[in-house]
Parts: C-alpha cells; sequence; structure tokens
C-alpha cells in the first residue's frame, strides 16, 4: 500500500534501553550492522520526546536540541540531517526537529538510542508513511545502532540479520515481563571526556585479540538471559549480565590505545556491589561506553540498596 498521508506536525516518544547483553562492534559501518545480536529493557519513562514541523519555503532544516539551537556545524546537526534524508519525498521537504531528552547525559544514559527512535517514529509520521515495527527498527537503525532497539518497550532484542543490505538487522520485542525488576542508576561526577562509542568500537574491533572471542560470548549470553526470562530466574539473568558487560569492556581494555571507560569510583562501585552480594543482598552491575555504573535488582533489596548507594537512582522498568 503506497497510499500516505502526509500531515504539518508529528510528535513522538521513545525510551531509552539498557543492554544485558551488549552491542559491541560493526561489519557494516555504514549500515550499522552489529557484528552480534544484543537484548536490552527499555526505561519506560526516561528518554525523548521530538517534534517533527513541516516547514515552508526554507532551504535548510532547523534542530532544536533540549530548546537550544543546535548550529549546522554541530555533528548532531549533522547526523539529524542525514536521517531526514531517508524520509525526504522530494528535494522541497524541510523540517524543524524540536527535540527533548528527559535524562541528563551525565547519566550515562544513551540519548542516541531514544533521540534516533524518537526522530525516526516523528518523521515518519509526518510524512504519514505507515511503517510498522521492523521498519521503524530498521531505519532507526541506520541513525545510531542502538536505537533499533529503543523503537520498542520492555525486553528487546536486535537480531543482527545476515543480509548485506540489512534489511533483517532489526530488533524485536519479548513477551515477557517482569514487575519487580529494578535499574539503579548511579551518577559519577567528574566523569571524563570519553570515545564516543562509533571510534571505540571500531578501535576494538581492529586493534584486540580477544575480540575474536566476543562474537560467541554474546550468542550464548543471549540465549541464557532469554531462559533466565521466561524463567525470572533473578541470580541468571544478574550473573549473565554482568558477565557480559566485564567480558566487553575487557575487549575494549586490550585495545590498542587502551580504552578505559572506567573511573576510579566506578571500580569503587563495583566493590561495593560485589561486597553486597557477598552480605547476601542479590544485585548485579552492568557499564557501557562511559563511566557510571547501572544496578541490577528486585524490589525487595531496593532498602539494602539505598543504604549503600543513597544516591541511587531507582528505575522499576514494568508496569
Ligand atoms: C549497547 N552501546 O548495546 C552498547 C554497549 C555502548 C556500549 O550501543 O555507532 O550509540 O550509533 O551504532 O548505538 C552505543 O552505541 O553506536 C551502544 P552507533 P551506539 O547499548
Amino acid at each position: 500500500d503506497c497510499e500516505y498521508r502526509p500531515v504539518d506536525v508529528f510528535e513522538a516518544w521513545a525510551p531509552v534501553n539498557i543492554a544485558l547483553c551488549k552491542y559491541w562492534g560493526k561489519r557494516d559501518a555504514a549500515l550499522n550492522l552489529p557484528v552480534n545480536d544484543s537484548l536490552s529493557v527499555a526505561l519506560p519513562d526516561k528518554g525523548t520526546r521530538t517534534r517533527v514541523t513541516r516547514l515552508q519555503g526554507e532551504s535548510k532544516d532547523i534542530v532544536f536540541l533540549n530548546d537550544q539551537p543546535v548550529s549546522e556545524a554541530d555533528g548532531f546537526y549533522q547526523k539529524v540531517v542525514a536521517h531526514l534524508n531517508l524520509f525526504r519525498l522530494d528535494r522541497g521537504d524541510r523540517f524543524r526537529i524540536d527535540t527533548v531528552n528527559n535524562i541528563a547525559t551525565a547519566a550515562g544514559l544513551a540519548s542516541s538510542a531514544s533521540g534516533f527512535a524518537a526522530l525516526t517514529r516523528a518523521t515518519a509520521g509526518v510524512q504519514g508513511f505507515n511503517l510498522d515495527g521492523k521498519a521503524l527498527s530498521i531505519l532507526a537503525r541506520v541513525g545510531s545502532g542502538s536505537a533499533c532497539r529503543s523503537v520498542f518497550d520492555g525486553f528487546v532484542r536486535w537480531h543482527k540479520g545476515e543480509a548485506v543490505d540489512g534489511m533483517d538487522s532489526c530488533a524485536a520485542p519479548l513477551s515477557q515481563v517482569w514487575p519487580g525488576l529494578r535499574l539503579g542508576v548511579l551518577t559519577l561526577t567528574g566523569a571524563a571526556k570519553k570515545v564516543g562509542s562509533r571510534e571505540g568500537m571500531a578501535r576494538t574491533v581492529e586493534t584486540t585479540p580477544l575480540y575474536s572471542a566476543w562474537p560467541a560470548q554474546a550468542e550464548a549470553d543471549i540465549a541464557i538471559l532469554e531462559q533466565a526470562i521466561v524463567d525470572r530466574d533473578f541470580e541468571l539473568l544478574g550473573v549473565t549480565a554482568e558477565h557480559n558487560a566485564m567480558t566487553m569492556h575487557a575487549t575494549m581494555i586490550a585495545s590498542w590505545p587502551p580504552l578505559l571507560y572506567w573511573e576510579p569510583e566506578s571500580v569503587a562501585v563495583m566493590q561495593k556491589v560485589w561486597q553486597l552480594r557477598k552480605d547476601g543482598v542479590p544485585v548485579y552491575l552492568t557499564m557501557d561506553a562511559g563511566p557510571n555504573v547501572k544496578l541490577l535488582f528486585e524490589s525487595p533489596v531496593e532498602d539494602s540498596i539505598r543504604q549503600v548507594f543513597p544516591d541511587v537512582e531507582v528505575v522499576k522498568l514494568f508496569p
């Protein structure tokens, strides 16, 4: 069905997601095709709201991020324009983008995932394209790999696919929910400027001998995580997610030049988490391409977690 009904304004929302099995390494950088499948969980109330407004008589797109204009020289502006190019029907199509994240960048929750997912939904909406979840996920992926997972709520698996054109590389939601599951976000201060994921992944794939072990590890971890979710086996979920994150970081550290996203405070948090576990509190950690640590636990131990980490922001992952 090729019928579409363009409108003047369309608004969309997408959540950020945290991977329990990480996306790390591309087989195609232009299309953001990953080496391995990944599995994430969405943060229901944290993410990006994006409004796309059709412009009349403008020669360029206009972009506002968190109510501030973004200059054409900014890398973010250029990534947004490149993404809009996927949706333009003729050369006259120009848009104003208003995108707002309700999460501080410093929290280390990747806003590029929710940002490109929301931009994809909103632009498809303003153009009147009637796209299903798979098509939205593929388009979001071209903007930023992890954005393909932010098209859906809850547990989401990104299937790496096999096709060279990427038409089978998209995410799909799992049916299970886990009402007691919690994510604790610990925002560290004084974080050093990091190497972006894009550059970091390329460096890891090119320079780390350990990387050859990663794809099989990730595939095994995904299968275990899916089973842990079906069985609601928290220990198996936590062990597998933490081990997966540490394995990803091991490949980064073994890169050259070394890629160490950890700060001294990150290590201090890890040691507290491991001590908590020794003391009988089931809590596990995961980390992404930054110094912040995210905790995984279930609702009954929330008070014990807060005693050790008074600044933790606790997110309920399912209704
Ligand atoms: C993840 N990360 O699975 C992994 C774990 C960071 C560490 O997905 O180049 O911003 O836009 O495809 O999606 C961050 O990578 O990279 C990421 P691009 P993206 O969440």
